[in-house]
């Protein structure tokens, strides 16, 4: 295989690790691990160098570049297949800690640490694509008086549940929940304007409103609702993300004083 169908190969079938011989007919190894190295989708996988040359000068240009791993020829396959055993393993375990340190452990959703994230990365997307981007602030009514009345334990089956339910209320692939605090969730909505993400809060509230909570030591079905504030901007370089979660809070705060279980839609600019 040549060094670019080698490429392109990793680009399509994304492998669990690459071996990558230095010295290709067509390319240089090095420039090879370089490339992918700067590419997002494939920067992650594994990249062991294969190789003649016993020079450390190389070997220590391939670990610079973010190779894992080299091995010398002639080696034996045992050793390589062990070697590659143990890098796919790491891998694997990486990205599970990875997934673990981007969620939040009670309600399962992403957490806030991730939220920063995505909204940075989508807000250059916006940006490049001058598409307008959304969010929406999502604060649970009087949890305060649900934590004291029913207890702690309740009041974390309550944010569960909540949780769950605005993420089933998701449609587009792109749209994401995250859990931005205690009792406070944050919409991240791409390519959605004013007018879209105060539906999209819309039917979220009305979810929320919707659900029964049963078996409760309770005289009465009890009812939880939410307040929600959104916020709507195209991105620009002047702009920041503080101003476009601040928008979001101003109109969550407003969405509080007017009465709570309602959307205060992101005014337009
Ligand atoms: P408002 O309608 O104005 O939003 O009133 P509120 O009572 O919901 O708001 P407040 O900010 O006064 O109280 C939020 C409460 O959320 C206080 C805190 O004890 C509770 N809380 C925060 N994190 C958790 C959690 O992880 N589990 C539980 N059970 N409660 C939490
Ligand atoms: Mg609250």
């Amino acid at each position: 295989m040549s060094g670019h169908q080698g490429m392109d190969v990793a680009r399509s079938e994304g492998p669990d690790l690459i071996l990558l011989d230095l010295r290709l007919p067509d390319m240089d190894g090095l420039e090879i691990c370089r490339i992918l190295k700067a590419e997002p989708d494939v920067e992650r996988i594994p990249i062991i160098f294969l190789t003649a040359d016993q020079d450390p000068a190389t070997e220590e240009k391939g670990i610079t570049l973010g190779a894992v791993d080299f091995v010398t020829k002639p080696f034996s396959t045992a050793v390589l297949r062990a070697r590659v055993r143990t890098h796919i393993d790491l891998r694997r375990k990486t990205e599970a800690l990875e997934r673990l340190a981007a969620t939040d452990a009670l309600t399962g959703v992403p957490n806030r640490r991730s939220f920063e994230t995505v909204i940075a990365r989508e807000w250059r997307r916006m940006m490049r694509e001058k598409m307008p981007l959304s969010v929406a602030m999502v604060d649970i009514d009087h949890f305060k008086a649900l934590n004291d009345t029913f207890g702690h334990p309740f009041g974390d089956h309550v944010l569960r549940v909540v949780a769950a339910t605005i993420d089933a209320h998701l449609r587009r692939p792109s749209d994401y929940v995250a859990r931005y605090g205690g009792e406070e969730f944050v919409l991240v909505l791409p390519s959605t304007d004013a007018a879209g993400a105060a539906s999209v809060a819309e039917g979220a509230r009305r979810a929320i409103e919707a659900l029964q909570f049963d078996g409760m030591p309770v005289d009465k079905p009890l009812q939880v609702t939410a307040s929600l504030g959104c916020g709507t901007v195209v991105p620009s370089v002047e702009g920041g993300v503080e101003a476009l979660v601040g928008e979001a809070d101003q109109n969550l705060y407003r969405a509080k004083n007017n009465g709570r279980n309602r959307v205060e839609p992101s005014s337009p600019a």
